[in-house]
């Protein structure tokens, strides 16, 4: 406790220093960014106005800055500029849609966006100008509300800045979720890849086929069950809450392997029939949906409808990733199925089912996305690879039309430990570690990817796998999970490593610079700290 205090002493004179008007320590750097010496100051009289269209996002502003301030806002609807806070459309430095201006002079700041969506990102910004106390949700009594003077012009590098959050393995209650999506979008990550479905857990409701959570969703017996579910008024819930906040939600419904879940719950969906149990260690089951079956693809057009009235994203991630083809290979009906046409082998027979499946949604418009095991194989439409074990798959993936978002393990992979010090919290290392400055040097751009290419590279996601809550060894480590344990764990492994990925997908590339994000993430720390969210020092400790 006593080093955690000196640590944020340090941390907090440290960026003091830095609180210059030419440091004005936002994450992720802006395009440009110019101190201009005058200071706005946020006062109970303050009004919010805001162009026809934008009562959303001045809503939006106000819940953030009243908890802290305290102050009642007006939000006036306004045609013109007007003294206080004026939020507008007009047309920005740069033509992305995500791209906004923010002016702050003694009597008015000022945010223009090319869209709602840039409005959004220049209200985040305009936090950043505040005192770090701003995202406390208590009441700062006396604390003067000083917005730092700026030019800003600003607009992402990449349109897919992304987080995975593996719900499967550990269920995060909806409250996570819902701050899971404020954190994102505090350092404006827009794409959340909901990892809903694994071998250990099927969490989402399928109203026609309800043993997928009653049974799906629950592991263990007796005193060690756990488990649960997002109903469908939660998704919901989820969705609306994530797209005010300009954060897309891409369902995951991983296939054909990482279903046990679903097996144990209706076993005619796998090769045996048999009936399994829900697993209580990790492992990757062997027990994929039966490919020769059609009834696998009626239960999936099934799923899928209901999936597309919950999820308006675009895209549908189909996993992909890791199919054992024991059972398909041993499966009279699998046989069938790839002697009638005339493929070879079992992999063949997972593009098959690839292309079934995109045949499945493509007349909901959906694309779809999946792990990189499912970029080579040719199908007819293209997809979204996330490219995780092997950058080079990039090539043949944008060659054959095909996205990529980069989710490389060393360096996106959050679940993986950043130290191996003595105090380091417990964490994974198959791919080795993955400290910060790590994630920092993550270039979407593959090395010897050609320029004509450039296009199709996304952006990058990073992943808060929790496969390690399944079996002992980090629950004996770090103590029994529980609400608020489970939050600050992952809170740890995600800052301030979010910071830094934030950077990486939004900043152009000649203005990323390592020892000036450092500096700037300095005073950071601060700003996780009075919003309540877990973090890692530089030197490791559980918060
Ligand atoms: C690999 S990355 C997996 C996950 C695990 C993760 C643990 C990928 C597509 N599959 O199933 O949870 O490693 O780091």
């Amino acid at each position: 406790m006593r080093t955690k205090v000196a640590c944020l002493l340090f941390l907090c004179l440290f960026a003091g220093t830095l609180n210059s008007f030419s440091q004005l320590n936002i994450i992720p750097l802006p395009q440009t960014v110019k101190a201009n010496g005058t200071v706005f100051i946020i006062k109970p009289q303050t009004n919010i106005y805001y162009q026809k269209g934008l009562k959303a996002q001045a809503e939006l502003l106000a819940s953030a800055l009243s908890p802290a301030t305290g102050y009642d806002f007006k939000l006036l609807e306004a045609q013109s500029a007007k003294d206080g806070i004026w939020l507008t459309l007009g047309k920005t430095a740069a033509a992305n849609p995500e791209a906004y201006r923010l002016t702050v002079g003694a009597n008015q700041v000022s945010i223009v966006g090319n869209t709602s969506k840039g409005v959004f990102y220049g209200i985040q910004t305009l936090l950043q100008l505040l005192p770090a106390e701003i995202y406390n949700p208590q009441r700062q009594k006396g604390k003067t509300w000083t917005v730092k003077g700026a030019d800003i012009q600003d607009a992402p590098l990449y349109p897919w800045r992304g987080m995975m959050l593996d719900v499967s393995r550990y269920f995060f209650s909806k409250a996570y979720v819902l701050r899971f999506i404020d954190i994102m979008a505090m350092y404006k990550m827009n794409m959340l890849h909901f990892h809903l479905i694994d071998d250990a857990g099927w969490r989402l409701e399928i109203k026609k086929y309800p043993k997928l959570t009653s049974m799906g969703a629950w592991r263990g017996k007796g005193a060690e069950r756990t488990g649960g579910y997002y109903t469908q008024e939660d998704i919901k819930e989820i969705v609306a809450y994530a797209s005010a906040r300009n954060v897309e939600v891409i369902p995951e419904i991983e296939l054909p392997a990482h279903t046990l879940a679903a097996v144990v719950a209706y076993p005619y969906l796998g090769c045996t029939g048999q009936q399994f149990e829900m697993p209580t260690q990790h492992s990757i089951s062997k027990e994929l949906y039966c490919v020769g079956k059609e009834t696998t693809f009626d239960f999936l057009a099934d799923v899928f409808k209901e999936v597309f009235a919950l999820f308006p994203s675009k895209y549908v991630h189909i996993g992909g990733d890791e199919a054992v083809y024991t059972r398909w290979a041993a499966c009279p009906y699998c046989q069938k199925r790839k002697t009638d046409l005339g493929l070879k082998t079992e992999a063949a027979l997972q593009v098959y089912f690839n292309q079934r499946v995109q045949n499945m949604v493509k007349p909901y418009g959906k694309t779809i996305v999946g792990w990189d095991e499912i970029i080579e194989d040719g199908l007819k439409e293209k997809v979204v690879g996330m490219v995780w074990h092997d950058p080079k798959k990039t090539f043949k993936a944008v060659e054959n039309g095909h996205d990529v978002v980069m989710s490389l393990t060393k360096f996106c992979y959050f679940d993986m430990a950043e130290s191996n010090i003595p105090g380091e919290v417990k964490a994974a290392t198959w791919v080795g570690l993955v400290p910060l400055e790590k994630v920092y040097q993550l270039n979407p751009l593959v090395p010897g990817l050609d320029e004509k290419y450039r296009k199709q590279v996304l952006g990058a996601s990073a992943t808060l796998w929790a496969d390690q809550f399944i079996h002992g060894t980090i629950l004996q480590e770090i103590g029994p999970l529980n609400e608020n344990r489970s939050e600050k764990y992952f809170d740890y492994l995600t800052f301030p490593r979010l910071s830094a990925l934030a950077e990486v997908v939004w900043t152009p590339l000649a203005q990323q610079n390592w020892e000036d994000f450092e500096k700037r993430l300095a005073s950071h720390y601060l700003r996780y700290q009075n919003a309540g969210y877990g973090f890692r020092l530089p030197q490791p400790k559980l918060i």
